[in-house]
């Protein structure tokens, strides 16, 4: 599809309409997001030309269309990317500055769109991108969640959150489709009348479409992302208006609102629960129903629907889709059951991202029969048949008592898959063990992968600008081309220019963070930068715990040679993790002492930045000198931070955890700092009752750091406030803190010296971008194209 050719004054004019006549502004007066609207209106059009002619070839060529049907999708800001994806970088810039306005302030007004917890949603952001890139026709299906991941602040050190407001501003890329209504049932009971099964629901809500079009590398080809809000059936109660209860009279409208208030509510009581499970039926059911309707706009034999379209449940949050699609082939469009369950089957795939035995989704039975009280009697059905087909009990969807999402999607899907190699074949050893030996054909690896565009050519200009002098810029859209740098790294006069691009990516940084935070940070120091959810099994209380004990060996011997790093940590705790919590005032505390210290702070700082999203990523990523990828082995599904940093020339030190393994294999052993125990070493090593104590008396350097979280050194007003952490680690630690610690000081000590031969340290990091090409979500999209989805591109 050729792109319009535009010429910047034919743009500049473009931006002016859209301030005079979309958002009604003299330029004299406009504010910057007055400049913002008027710029997203401007490149929207670009793109929704490409979006149009996209949809219309998707229905001309009838090939077959993908389903990612995610809870999340961390897409972060828009219009950023926009322009970078349709190469209209200067074209923007030009135009913008002609009004006397500065582009980068005009990016940064946009919000986040938060609507993910981390990884997961990000992943599904990163696969938009390349499924547009590739030409691949999909449509990602999610909530349109009102208010996204909270906004995460410190008093006193500690996490405060408040409700994040996206929507408070008008947005720009979505597209309402007030014609697009689907009414979603929940409860009630199942009737049999007339030879058929009839559930008739209790209560309705309203599911309503909102369409963003995501456009691809170079605007050709652009992709739906349908997000669903809840809307009332009947929005309004006139006569209770008029009796005088004005509550009262809107509350259906509040009530089915709730539904697409927010992202995961808090799920430890009962009412929050059974929003959740709300929330899931709720986007699976109304995206069941649209891709049914686009179906019969060009069938009329549902056989044809697993030759028509796949559907990626990512996780099992879509679970229900399988039970849903079943119901309305048997129920409604009267197939037989067996016939429903083969098509269901042959559309149906799942993708695990966790082995973490808390996070594997279970419905109380009673909770789920009360809202869903068809799709019960269902899953049943699918047990019964699954276990007439390969007689084995223990392997169903519904026992104890509970609806076990992670066996249901297993059982309903065609295609099963891990997100790094080592976490599929774990997924083979364990969670899934039986299920895989009835089905070994079933469960298939696709490596995670990050999207080039935003993560390197839009987050890291300088680098990308040196890469394609160097190398032409096919890279973008074929990422494994970063190979071509190879022979440029030997070049020292090369090598220097990515080291000036590196120390000019960390000015920025502490440009920004002495900016906003008030913090000046050393940059010539080496930046250290662990970013992820906060959790026990990511370590982030090894990272800070090795800091300690390296901030008391400096204090012992402050003249030595040290070498100067910035410890950078960023990331959010679920709001009701307390250990998590405590973790990031730990760190906070540690801060405030080891940077008010006189003998240590030209060598070690430490920080944390509050907030941590998508845009704050896009400015750490390129600046760091090091990579923490430090979690317990067997625990990371796979990571993709830990891909973004090697593909932005930062070594990792890191466990043989999920990609890392792949990240080393690919950069190479040389270049990547190897600590920890491994996967099986780990479950090994819990057998011993005392490997924590084991671990403290073998090192002094550690008993040392967790007797300074005993005696209150980082708390002095409260000095008890991390004995809670000390003593977990002592007499716990199920993470295997105190049995890594000393390896990773080991590892660390390499780091340092590394470092200090700057033009070795110059050399692996640039190896690390140029062996990171395979790491492209592209290639990803390539994998589940092949092996699971059997689609095509449509770009010629
Ligand atoms: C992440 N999972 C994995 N889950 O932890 C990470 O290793 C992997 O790289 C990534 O998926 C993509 O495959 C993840 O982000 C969640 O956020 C859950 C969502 C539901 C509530 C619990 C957290």
């Amino acid at each position: 599809m050729a792109r319009s050719v535009q010429t910047s004054s034919n743009f500049r004019d473009a931006l002016l309409r859209h301030l005079t006549y979309t958002m009604g502004k003299d330029p004299e007066h406009a504010q910057p997001f007055d400049w913002r609207m008027a710029l997203s209106h401007a490149i929207r059009d670009r793109i929704v030309d490409t979006w149009v002619a996209s949809t219309r070839k998707t229905y001309e060529q009838d090939g077959k269309r993908v389903y990612y049907l995610s809870m999340e999708f961390l897409i972060g800001r828009l219009l950023e990317d926009g322009i970078f994806n349709l190469d209209m970088v200067e074209e923007a810039k030009e135009a913008l500055e002609s009004f006397g306005m500065d582009m980068r302030t005009i990016l940064d007004d946009e919000p986040d769109a938060a609507l993910g917890n981390g990884g997961l949603g990000r992943l599904a952001a990163c696969f938009l991108d390349s499924l547009s890139t590739i030409g691949c026709p999909a449509y990602g299906y999610g909530i349109r969640y009102e208010n996204g991941l909270f906004k995460q602040s410190f008093v006193d050190g500690c996490q405060v959150e408040s409700p994040e407001t996206w929507l408070q501003e008008p947005h720009p890329w979505e597209f309402e489709r007030p014609e697009v209504r689907i009414n979603i049932g929940f409860g009630g009971d199942v009737h049999f009348e007339n030879g058929k099964t009839v559930w008739r629901p209790a209560e309705m809500i309203q599911a309503e479409a909102f369409d963003t079009p995501i456009v691809g590398w170079q605007g050709r080809w652009a992709n739906t992302l349908r997000l669903w809000a809840g809307r009332a059936v009947d929005p309004f109660d006139l006569d209770l208006f008029n009796s005088g209860d004005f509550a009262a009279a809107s509350e259906h409208e509040a009530l089915a609102r709730t539904i697409s208030r927010v992202l995961y509510p808090e799920d430890s009581n009962e009412a929050g629960k059974e929003l959740r499970l709300k929330q899931e039926y709720f986007f699976s059911a109304a995206s069941i129903r649209d891709i049914l309707r686009r179906f019969d706009s060009q069938h009329n034999d549902l056989k044809l629907l697993p030759e028509k379209i796949a559907i990626q449940l990512n996780d099992t949050h879509p679970a229900i889709a399988g039970p849903e699609l079943l119901r309305i082939l048997h129920d409604e469009r009267g197939l037989s059951f067996e016939e429903a369950l083969h098509i269901t089957h042959h559309c149906m795939n799942y993708t695990n991202h966790t082995l973490l035995p808390e996070a594997l989704e279970r419905w109380d039975e009673r909770l789920f029969g009360r809202l869903l009280p068809r799709h019960l009697d269902i899953i049943n059905r699918i047990d019964d048949a699954h276990y007439k087909a390969n007689p084995h009990r223990t392997l169903s969807a519904r026992s104890d008592g509970q609806v076990k999402m992670g066996e249901l999607s297993f059982i309903m899907a065609n295609r099963v898959n891990g997100v790094s190699a080592l976490h599929t074949d774990l997924m083979k050893q364990t969670v899934f063990k039986e299920l895989n030996a009835l089905h070994p054909d079933r469960i298939v690896n696709e490596t995670n992968g990050v999207t080039p565009r935003r993560w390197l050519h839009s987050c890291n200009p300088a680098l990308s600008g040196l890469i394609t002098e160097t190398i032409g810029e096919d890279w973008i859209a074929d990422l494994e081309q970063l190979e071509k740098l190879e022979p440029s790294i030997e070049d020292q006069g090369w090598l220097d220019r990515f080291t000036d691009v590196k120390n000019a990516n960390k000015a920025a940084l502490c440009d920004y963070v002495a900016g906003v935070h008030g913090v000046n940070l050393n940059p010539e120091a080496m930046f250290d930068i662990q970013i992820k959810r906060m959790h026990e099994y990511k370590r982030q209380h090894l990272n800070i715990l090795e800091t300690i004990a390296h901030w008391q060996e400096i204090r012992d011997n402050p003249t030595a040679d040290w070498v100067p790093r910035v410890k950078i940590f960023a990331g959010k705790a679920a709001q009701g993790y307390h250990f998590a919590k405590d973790i990031i005032h730990l760190i906070n505390d540690v801060a405030k002492l080891v940077n008010a210290d006189a003998a240590t702070r030209d060598v070690l700082q430490v920080i944390f930045l509050p907030n941590y999203n998508v845009s704050l990523a896009e400015r750490l990523v390129p600046a760091a000198d090091l990579s923490e990828q430090i979690s317990t082995a067997g625990k990371e599904a796979s990571g993709t931070g830990n891909m973004k940093f090697a593909l932005n020339g930062a070594p990792t030190i890191g466990t043989l955890d999920g990609a890392n393994v792949e990240i080393r294999d690919h950069v190479g052993k040389e270049n990547f700092f190897l600590f920890g125990m491994l996967a099986d070493e780990v479950m090994q090593r819990r057998m011993m009752h005392d490997h924590a104590q084991q671990a403290i008396n073998a090192d002094p350097r550690l008993g040392r750091a967790l007797e300074a979280l005993r005696d209150g050194t980082f708390s002095p007003e409260d000095p008890g406030r991390y004995t809670h952490i000390a003593d977990n680690l002592t007499w716990s630690d199920y993470f295997l803190v105190c049995s890594d610690f000393t390896d990773y000081w080991r590892a660390q000590r390499e780091v340092d010296k590394a470092y200090q031969d700057r033009k070795a340290w110059a050399k692996m990091a640039a190896l690390n971008t140029a062996r990171s090409g395979w790491f492209s979500s592209d290639r990803t999209i390539h994998g589940y194209m092949c092996d699971i989805w059997g689609a095509k591109s449509l770009i010629p």
